[in-house]
């Protein structure tokens, strides 16, 4: 009986020139992108805001719900549209399964955006320029929003909250 031992194994074979070349160029890649993390956290500006309080799902309710009757213009398919002034409280309310109030703001006008749920975790996506956000029952999340372009955005669940999760379409006007 006997075995075939190969001369040599894959290690013992040394290194070829590229695949030298390729190891430095993705450590070095490694550590840049390391590097990016925390030095994007403090110096980018497209960090999410970091400005929460704790709220019960009922206050929450209550507030938004308020904040409708203020500023309400109009109503589209049985969700009402609101136009509040620049630098007001805004309050937008996730539930199974819609995103309210519709919101109708100015350009260049800056808002703080409250968002919760109140019931389950929703995700706030804004659609198309991809911003996403978290709506969680129990936590008032405020955004500071200065929209920059005009036009039609929509708010789209992007956390899975049930059956009628796909139906839970917002939308955000820009004039
Ligand atoms: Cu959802």
């Amino acid at each position: 009986m006997s075995i075939n031992v190969p001369e040599k194994y894959w290690w013992d074979i040394p290194l070829d020139q590229d695949e030298k070349t390729w190891i430095k160029v993705a450590i070095v890649w490694c550590i840049l992108l390391t590097v990016m993390m925390p030095w994007w956290h403090i110096s980018g500006n497209q960090n999410p805001s970091s400005e929460f309080y704790r709220i019960t799902t009922d206050n929450f309710d209550k507030l938004t719900d308020k904040f409708i009757a203020k500023y309400k213009v109009g109503e589209e398919e049985g969700i009402d549209v609101v136009a509040p002034p620049a630098n007001t409280d805004v309050f937008v309310r996730g539930s199974q399964w819609m995103w309210e109030p519709i919101l109708k703001l100015k350009k260049n006008q800056t808002y703080r955006i409250h968002l919760s749920s109140v019931d389950v975790n929703h995700g706030f996506s804004i659609v198309p320029i991809n911003m996403n956000f978290q709506a969680v029952p129990g936590w008032d999340y405020v955004l500071t929003l200065t929209p920059t372009t005009s036009g039609e955005f929509h708010i789209v669940c992007n956390e899975f909250c049930g059956i009628g999760h796909h139906t839970m379409i917002g939308k955000i006007y820009v004039e």
